[in-house]
This record gives structure tokens, C-alpha cells and sequence, in this order.
């Protein structure tokens, strides 16, 4: 299975294979609502093969980088739909947004980098992205039924637009609850790819039953925090004392995996797939080591139940020291 294909997958601190990873269970959407639930609550996740139309993804991933394309990132001749790095190029150049910069969520990059930072911020606020990806209604009209919301069912305004370019540093080990704190834990993540992602080429992963693994360091965390003399707002504000000032949990996923002695579990996905996942559960992105050098682009939309306390923060549009 994995490896035998002859596929390189690696994360930041070495390979994955068949000793420490699996693969992510697809599942189907002809099945029915209560086995969806059932897997969601079983495993973490949910990942839906086919959700949304795919040409709807693919014009979303054409708008993307026809708007980036001034700043000279793609492949000359090369069709912006395909999202393909000039290979005369480095990533250096091109720094992504959201990969856990040593900066948090500041602007990545220097001087040189502006002017594309500008564009991949920018596209956040465009009719294309805000409007009618984010606001999807086969996705938004599922997730109201699926978790039974209905009416409520909240679609958070900040996403992130993550452009992860071959060679490029990938998201670190993480839960969702750490950046959704001010809320309670209801809240369900949608990965969305927005292109199709070989297994190669830099998709996230998940810890295999990792979201007890989550709920307890959420609760040492706290209990670590209380003990301290924090009150409860404090802790809950607090971002330190067992994580990393970026959130993460740890910047090395396979020795993560080892330690907690779990799998991660990894996929290709295509255009038009969602994986939703579980507040705790943990996961992290692998390299991108596209033999074709396409970028990996995906976004986070974020849904909760608003008849519940959620996190307020996330109601704006991304910006950089946004404090999340
Ligand atoms: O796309 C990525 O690399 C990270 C995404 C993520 O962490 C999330 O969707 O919660
Ligand atoms: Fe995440």
C-alpha cells in the first residue's frame, strides 16, 4: 500500500510509510445521515468524497491564481487553473499564508515577497472566494442537516487561503480548539482542497483516534493553567505554558506520532472533496513534494452552532495579527 506505490511522502521530520501511517477512510455520500454522524464521532473525521460540484472548485482555483499570476509565480505558458510554480522560482520568494511562521499568524516574508503577500491576503475579500466559495450552498446545506443546526448553522467568516508551494514548510501538529477557544467545542472544521492534491503533494493529515488524544491535553492544559493561579478567562486566552507561541503542539509529526504511539493517516484527494473534522483531532500538513511542482492550495471553512457561546473572533475576515 503506501510506500509500495513508489510514492514520497514525508513530513517535516522524515518519511511516512506503511510502519507509521494509513490511509484516510473515503466515504461516500449515498450513504446514510446517521452512519456520516456515527464515522464523524467513531473516527475524528469525515471525509466526503464528491461534495462540491468539481467545476465549482476548479473555477474558484482558476480565479485564485489568475489573480496571483502577476506577481510571476506560475510556470510561463503554463494555465492558471493548474497552479503550477515556475520552476525558476523558489519559495522563498513566495512565502505562504497560515503555515505557522515563526511570526504566528504575522505577515510572512520581506520586502520582496510584498507584493504577492498582498495579492494571496487580498483574494480573502474577494466576491469569488468570500461569497460564493466560502458561502457553497451544497456544503453549508449539508453541514445544517448533518449536524442537525438547521437555521443556526453559522458559517464563520475567517478562513484561510493556504498556497503551499512545493518545497515550502507545511502546517505544524495542531488541534482547531486552540484557535477556538472563546467558544465551546462544537464547532466542525471543512478541509476543503481546492484542486486535486496528489498523495505526494502536500495534503493534510490526521493522527489516527487522536481526538481523546486532544481532549486531555486541553484539560492539563487548563488544569496546568488553573493550578498556576490563572482565572478561567486567563487560561483560556493563554496560549503557552505546554504549546508553542504559534499554537502548535509540535513542529515534528512523525516523532509526534511515535510518541503517542498512532498512525497518521494520509490521502490523494481530487476537487470537490471535504474532509470535516472534530475540534481535538489532531493533524498537520506533509510536504509538498509534487513531482509536477503544482502548488497545493485548500482553505479552512469553519461552522458552528450559533444558538451556542462561539468564538466571536473568527466573524471577521482573515488579516495578519488578527490575534487568533
Ligand atoms: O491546509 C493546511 O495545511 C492546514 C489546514 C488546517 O489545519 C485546518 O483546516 O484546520
Ligand atoms: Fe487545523
Amino acid at each position: 500500500m503506501i510506500g509500495l506505490l513508489g510514492d514520497q511522502i514525508a513530513v517535516n521530520d522524515g518519511p511516512l510509510n506503511s510502519e507509521n501511517a494509513a490511509l484516510l477512510r473515503p466515504s461516500d455520500l449515498a450513504l446514510p445521515l446517521e452512519e456520516l454522524r456515527r464515522r464523524y464521532h467513531e473516527d475524528g473525521y469525515l471525509f466526503l468524497k464528491q461534495i462540491i460540484p468539481r467545476e465549482d472548485v476548479l473555477a474558484a482555483r482558476d480565479s485564485y491564481f489568475s489573480s496571483l499570476e502577476p506577481s510571476g509565480i506560475l510556470k510561463p505558458g503554463s494555465k492558471p487553473v493548474d497552479g503550477i510554480l515556475d520552476p525558476a522560482k523558489s519559495h522563498e520568494d513566495y512565502p505562504g499564508i497560515g503555515a505557522g511562521h515563526a511570526n504566528g499568524n504575522g505577515r510572512p516574508g520581506g520586502e520582496r515577497a510584498a507584493a504577492f503577500v498582498d495579492l494571496a491576503l487580498d483574494a480573502h475579500y474577494q466576491n469569488w472566494y468570500a461569497e460564493k466559495f466560502c458561502k457553497h450552498p451544497v456544503l453549508h446545506d449539508f453541514i445544517a442537516k448533518w449536524t442537525g443546526w438547521g437555521a443556526d448553522t453559522l458559517n464563520l467568516r475567517r478562513t484561510l487561503l493556504r498556497n503551499n508551494l512545493p518545497g515550502s514548510k507545511p502546517i505544524g501538529v495542531h488541534y482547531d480548539q486552540i484557535f477556538l477557544r472563546y467558544g465551546d467545542p462544537t464547532s466542525v472544521t471543512a478541509w476543503v482542497p481546492m484542486g486535486d492534491i496528489k498523495i505526494s503533494g502536500g495534503g493534510l493529515i490526521y493522527l489516527e483516534n487522536s481526538d481523546d488524544i486532544g481532549i486531555n491535553i486541553e484539560k492539563e492544559f487548563f488544569a496546568k493553567a488553573k493550578q498556576s493561579g490563572m482565572t478561567d478567562e486567563e487560561a483560556r486566552s493563554a496560549f503557552n505554558s505546554n504549546m508553542m507561541a504559534t499554537g502548535l503542539l509540535s513542529e515534528t509529526p512523525a516523532a509526534f506520532a511515535q510518541e503517542h504511539s498512532r498512525r497518521w493517516l494520509v490521502s490523494a484527494y481530487e476537487a470537490g472533496d471535504v474532509v470535516l473534522h472534530k475540534p481535538h483531532m489532531i493533524h498537520a500538513s506533509t510536504l509538498n513534494l509534487d513531482p509536477d511542482n503544482v502548488i497545493r492550495l485548500a482553505t479552512d471553512l469553519r461552522f458552528c452552532d450559533s444558538s451556542k457561546p462561539f468564538d466571536k473572533r473568527w466573524m471577521n475576515h482573515y488579516r495578519f495579527n488578527d490575534g487568533v
